[in-house]
Parts: structure tokens; sequence; C-alpha cells
């Protein structure tokens, strides 16, 4: 690799912050996927002459690099067999049931490793040809973990970063991968490791020293070379500004009251919003609120549960699987308890614009939140953002990473049904004195630490690594 590129800063991930769109005419154009991360970046990307190298989500064409809205996006394609192997399958199918408690049997598959080592080299070639000397390469999750690793070995004068959206597990599961100690060392390719949570961290350190025998002091890493690679916590968050705004709109508050009306009028909303994921832990939530109605603690003529189940991963089979058992218990939940126009759960496999989404934090009295495990979880956080007035009671899993900083939450363990039970019923009952003092404590939290915040965090504890390479990344302000 003798020719550098031109990017001072190199967003490497999964997939283009972008989706392919088929107007009206014919003709093919793109829209920006709503998400924190692209809005945090976008800024510092501007500020840096950045790309974003990732997949387009369809394996039709092969597309060359191109500009949208300002921003150079670089496309890497993949071929159906990759898209099965190496995404669906050791990505959604091997790593992440693994990182997440095993909560579903993880599988491993030769064929799988092959396409995932493939498809991280071809990603680390697009990134070493497009960085300019001493550029900083910010590379993102579970999917992308080898290239670190791949890309120091193209390009040495690179400031390489990588943060892990999802847990890191323990050592105890960590060790179960046939492949563990090529995914430390794919890792150890960057000069800063970002996780989630400061165990995730601690997880990886004491791997790295059991497994590849580097030497290690709190959060550093020493390799024999005399390199040395950092590991730490840096808890994203949301746009807490952009959900802030929406619910403020007088559009927003009509849709929500909207809502209430078709509803019914409930005294009380109960909400879930996830993607359709065995780690959310849907079915033991629906199992705990359905009790209460049976029981006789909540009454279907007041008291309604609104779950919202986004569609995802719909060709990986334990998602298939989900999916079934989630909707033959929404089906006998409300044939069993509900009345005519009253049903225990208002169940919707559909995903939403933005704007829907907090229209329905706005309407929701009860939000409930409870994964087996998360890596952070972001519905929390944008609940939060919308409840303007201080009211509204979050439910949160214990195992989420959000409630290590949302501790006024009504926490929850997502196994212990009974736990669950009074949980729900506490956050019922509770006095709006209570309730208004939880949730300003938890929106100073979710108003102080924005995405931008957070990104802004790991580009300077980037930038701090090898002082005697690379660029200054410059600082944006966003907004
Ligand atoms: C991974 C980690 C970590 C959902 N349905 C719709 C929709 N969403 C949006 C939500 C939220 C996002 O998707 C989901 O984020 P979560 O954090 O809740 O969960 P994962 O998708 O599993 O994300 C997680 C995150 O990465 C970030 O690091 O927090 O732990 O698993 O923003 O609002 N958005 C729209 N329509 C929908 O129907 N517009």
């Amino acid at each position: 690799m003798t020719d550098k590129g031109s990017a001072d800063l190199v967003i490497v991930a999964n997939r283009l912050p972008v989706d392919r769109v088929t107007n009206a005419d014919g003709s093919v154009g793109w829209r920006r996927s709503p998400g924190g991360l692209v809005t945090a970046l976008e800024p510092v990307l501007r500020a840096n002459e950045g790309a974003w190298i990732g997949w387009p989500g369809s394996t039709e064409t092969e597309l060359e690099p191109f500009m949208e809205d300002g921003l150079r996006l670089v496309p890497v394609g993949l071929s159906d067999q990759e898209v099965e192997y190496f995404y669906e399958g050791f990505s959604n199918g091997t790593l992440w049931p693994l990182y997440h408690d095993v909560v579903a049997k993880p599988e491993f598959h030769r064929d799988w490793w092959i396409d995932y080592v493939k498809v991280n080299q071809r990603f680390a070639d697009r990134a070493a040809e497009i960085a300019s000397e001493g550029a900083s390469v910010w590379v993102q999750d579970y999917q992308m973990q080898l290239v670190p690793q791949m890309l120091r070995e193209l390009r040495p004068d690179l400031r390489i970063g990588f943060f892990l959206h999802i847990p890191f597990p323990p050592a105890e599961l960590f060790q179960q991968l046939p492949w563990r100690r090529q995914i430390l060392e794919g890792l150890l390719g960057a000069d800063l490791v970002g996780f989630q949570l400061a165990g995730g961290a601690a997880n990886f350190v004491r791997l790295v020293r059991q497994r590849v025998g580097h030497k290690t002091h709190r959060d550093m890493v020493y390799l024999p070379d005399g390199r040395t690679v950092k590991a730490a916590a840096f808890p994203i968050s949301i746009d807490t500004a952009v959900f802030q705004k929406l619910a403020e709109s007088d559009s927003v508050a009509e849709r929500a009251a909207e809502i209430r009306t078709e509803l019914g009028n409930p005294r009380t909303i109960f909400l879930g919003i996830d993607r359709l994921d065995y780690t959310k832990g849907i079915y033991a939530r629906l199992r705990a609120y359905s009790e209460l109605v049976r029981d006789g603690h909540f009454d279907v003529e007041d008291t309604v549960f609104v779950q919202v189940a986004t569609p995802s991963r719909e060709r990986v089979g334990q998602y298939r699987v989900l999916r079934d058992d989630i909707d033959r218990l929404v089906g006998r939940i409300n044939g069993d308890l509900g009345r005519i126009g009253k049903p225990v759960i208002s169940y919707l496999h559909s995903s939403y614009p933005q704007h829907e989404m907090a229209a329905l934090y706005r309407a929701a009295d009860i939000m409930v939140v409870t994964p087996l495990r998360d890596g952070m979880n972001l519905v929390a956080k944008e609940y939060v953002a919308c409840r303007l007035e201080d009211d509204g009671a979050l439910v949160l899993s214990e195992f989420a990473g959000a409630a290590d900083e949302l501790r006024q939450a009504w926490l929850v363990n997502p196994y212990d049904i009974n736990g669950m039970k009074s949980a729900l019923r506490e956050a019922y009952d509770a006095e709006p004195r209570e309730i208004n003092r939880r949730m300003r404590a938890m929106r100073k939290t979710v108003l102080e630490n924005d995405v931008s915040r957070w990104a802004q965090h790991f580009l300077e504890e980037l930038a701090a690594t090898r002082p005697e390479h690379g660029k200054v990344v410059r600082d944006s302000t966003p907004r």
C-alpha cells in the first residue's frame, strides 16, 4: 500500500448510514437512515474530510463511492453467500448470542468464520485505501472485530479506534469461541478499544492477559513491540435535542393525544418498543403484565400494554421462532383476558417513523424496558428525553447498560417474573411526586450526556493515544 487517500477521519461500520430507495419514477436514490450515530458523527466528518465505509444493504449492484448530502460514502459489496455466512451467520448467529450471555445458543460453523475473515479484510482494504497519512479510523461494532489488526498491518501510520456497541462477555463465555484468540488479536490492532461499560473493558483486558499472554495494567495492554492499547468505557447516548424538539412539537402532542383516544382513553398506557430480538425480554415482560391482569391488579377497561416489535433479522432461524412464540403468546393473552375492543396487549409488528415513536413516548405513562442483556438500550433514554413534564415511569432491566446511568428507574431482574410484577405495580401505584423526582434526575443525566458528547469524548481519547503519530482530528462544535 503506497497510495494514501485523502480522508483524515474514516468510519468503518457494517452498514452505511443510508438506505437505498426506489423513487416513484423508478430511479434509485438514498435516504438517510435515522440513528444517533450518524447525527453525532456528521459534523466531525464534515470538519475532517471524513468518509464512511459500509455495506449498502443489498447484494444487487457494485457501487462506486458517492456523496450524499455532503457526506462521503464508500460502499463495500457483499455477495449473497457473504450475507448469509458473514452477516446472518457469524455476526448474528454466533457473536450476537455469545456476547449476550448466551441467551440463545450460539452456532459455530467454520464456513461462517471463513467469510467473516474475508469480509473484514475487504473493509480493512477499503479503509487502507482512502485514509490519508496519519488519519484516524474509527471501527464500529461486533461485525468488524478483525478490521483493526488487518488495517494496522496495511497502514501502521494510522490511529485506530474501535467501539463495541454490544456487551463484551465474561471470559467464561467468550472462551467457547473457537476463534477467540483471533478476535482478541483483531481488536488489539486498535490504539483505543471502547466498550459501553467498564465491566466490558475489564473482561477484555482479563482475556487478553489470560489468552494472549500480554502484560496488562488496569485499562492498558502492553504489546511486545512497545505499542500500547487502551480499553475504556464510553457509554453511548442519543441525539437528545432531536427527541426533545420532536416531543415539544404540536404535531407530536396532537398525535400522542390521538393515540390515547384510539386506545379508548385508558387511565394508564404501558409501552414497550424493541427490535424483535430474543435479547429484549419481550416474552417474559408480556407474561408478567398479563398475570397482573389475570389476577385483577390491572383492569383491561382502563389499562393497556402497547408493544411495538420492529421486524429484525427475519432470515435468521431463531428470530422466526421468536416471532411465532410472541404471536402465540399475545394471541393467547388477548383471547383469554381481552374484551371486545379492549385487548390486553396492543401488539404492533412494524416499524414507524421517528415522529410516531416520539408520540408513543409522549403518550405512554409507564415505559417497560426489560432486556435479558443489552449493551446500552437507547429506547430507555429516548423515553426519558421525551418526558418534558418530568412525568412518566421507567421500568428498566438491571442488565441493560442504561441501568448504570438511569439509577432512578424501577430496576428489575428480567428473569424474575414476580419481581417484574412487583415493579410494574409499584410504578402503576406511585405518587406523582415520586414519579417526578425520579424522572427529573434521569432527565438531567440524559440531557447532559448526548451522543455528540459521546463521540467527542471517544475521539479526544483516541487523539491522545500515540501523540507522536497522526494528524490532529479537528474538533467541531455540533449544531
Ligand atoms: C444496539 C445495542 C445499544 C426501533 N424501532 C424503531 C426505531 N427504533 C430505534 C430506537 C432506538 C434504536 O432503534 C434501537 O436501539 P437500542 O439501543 O434500543 O437497541 P439495538 O438496536 O439492539 O442497538 C444496544 C445500541 O446498539 C447503540 O449502541 O444501545 O444495546 O444492542 O434508537 O428508537 N426507530 C424508528 N422506527 C422504529 O420502528 N424510527
